[in-house]
């Protein structure tokens, strides 16, 4: 059921939505230019529609929720409350990260819909930069601090758990989080109507991933720590098409998973996410020329090992700086910072960590290529078989990753994990 007074718009009816709110409308232009304003839909996400509107003093970007999955239809219902959740998150990581999160304008509670900055050109979503060849070289430094600060602050490291729980509460999101269940942790495992993958080339490889005891023992205890283990408010669906980039500047956008959970998941998300693009590389390099991808090869294995070392760095330098005030590791337990007590601590947290994360980026490449919900990196290679084989060599890498883990611990690092991809 819709949210009360709730109505979708569209390209028409969104001009004159912005232009009966002046904060809004002065952001775009005076009300007698309002005919001349343009609107374009340009949601290429799965769940929600994006408007962009322009006019003589600027533009906006406006996101509406209906009351069901975009990419599914109407079969499949789904909370309007995702709004709420996306604008309260936004809000959480501008706090500590502004410099990488989108300013929001406005929230409409009836109308499901958030207005917000407008990432215009040369702002790309970084999948598609990805898809084309580029490379950034500030990315991995900016999800590292955005990573870092935005897990460090929402934990019990640095809350007590006073707050720690009610945050818990506030950000429960029960429906979203269910579809991650389902779409994530069971169905790539299981016959269901939602799975496709490239076929008949991977029949085999799927019948082989559906009939494993070892993966489906290693992505239940993933789903038990998704569900069970609530560690920091995560973006939730952090891959590469949650940002957007240019040469110089990252913003995250589409935190409307946001939940409690396990940090590993937002971590690996974002890492899995880039291997599935080194994965595509052979087919678009068929496509492109033999080489034409290999410095963009080389720079994304770099971006995943400097995205995690970077955040270690960063997690760890706010622990330093703040990790006292928790309740969690107070300092009376912990000591100052310098110390054995709170180095071993550290020491632990990171290498538990690592461990999950490897893991869960497993089970985030195998959902892509398996499950509902694919990758363009992967689906943009025209010739079937060439996109198979980049498939087959993800899936099984992804496999390896889910069931063995890193096989080492955080000093072995990015390291020890990844031999198998050469
Ligand atoms: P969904 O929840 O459906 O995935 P997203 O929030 O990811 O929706 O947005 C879908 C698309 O809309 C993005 O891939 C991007 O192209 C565009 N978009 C979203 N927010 C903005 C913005 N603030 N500025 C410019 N484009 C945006
Ligand atoms: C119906 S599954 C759609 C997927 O797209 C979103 O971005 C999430 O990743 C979700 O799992
Ligand atoms: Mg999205
Ligand atoms: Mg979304
Ligand atoms: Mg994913």
């Amino acid at each position: 059921e819709a949210q009360h007074g709730f109505r979708a718009l569209d390209c028409d009816s969104i001009k004159h939505y912005v232009a009966a709110r002046p904060p809004l409308q002065q952001r775009v232009g005076p009300p007698a230019s309002v005919e001349t304003w343009t609107v374009r839909e340009v949601g290429d996400g799965n769940i929600n529609f994006v408007f962009i509107v322009e006019g003589p003093a600027g533009a906006l970007a406006l996101k509406q929720a209906l009351p069901y999955v975009r990419c599914v239809g109407e079969s499949w219902p789904l909370t309007q409350d995702r709004v709420r959740i996306e604008t309260e998150a936004l809000a959480e990581q501008a706090a500590v990260c502004p410099q990488h999160v989108p300013a929001v304008y406005l929230y409409d509670k009836a109308m499901c819909l958030i207005a917000m900055r407008y990432l215009a050109p040369p702002f790309l979503i970084l999948r598609r930069g990805l898809i084309a060849g580029a490379t950034y070289p500030h990315l991995s430094s900016h999800l590292s601090a955005f990573l870092a600060a935005s897990l460090f602050h929402t934990s019990a490291i640095k809350l007590d758990t006073t707050a720690f729980r009610q945050k818990q509460a506030q950000y429960a999101n029960d429906e979203m989080c269910r579809l991650t269940e389902q779409v994530i942790f069971t169905e790539p495992y299981i016959t269901a109507d939602n799975n496709h993958w490239t076929s008949p080339q991977l029949d085999a490889d799927v019948a082989d991933l559906q009939s494993d005891v070892a993966a489906k023992v290693a992505i239940s205890r993933l789903k038990a720590a998704f569900v069970g283990r609530p560690q920091a408010l995560l973006h939730g669906d952090l891959h590469t098409g949650s940002i957007m980039v240019t040469e110089q500047e990252t913003q995250v956008i589409d935190p409307e998973f946001a939940f409690y959970g396990p940090m590993a998941f937002d971590v690996a998300k974002i890492l899995a996410n880039l291997l599935l693009c080194y994965f595509s590389l052979d087919g678009h390099e068929a496509a492109a020329g033999a080489g034409s991808r290999q410095a963009q090869r080389e720079w994304l294995l770099a971006t995943i090992r400097d995205t995690w070392s970077g955040f270690v760095a960063a997690f760890a330098a706010l622990w330093d700086a703040h990790g006292g005030q928790g309740d969690l590791y107070p300092e009376a337990l912990a000591g100052p910072a310098g110390g054995a007590v709170l180095a071993a601590l550290q020491a632990d947290f990171f290498a538990q960590l690592w461990g999950e994360t490897v893991q869960f980026m497993g089970a985030f490449v195998i959902r892509r290529l398996v499950g509902i919900a694919h990758v363009a990196d992967m689906d943009s290679i025209e010739d079937a078989d060439a996109r198979a084989a980049c498939e087959r060599r993800a899936l099984r890498f992804g496999r390896q990753l889910l069931v063995e883990g890193s096989g080492g611990g955080a000093a072995a690092g990015a390291g020890a994990g990844f031999a198998s991809m050469e």
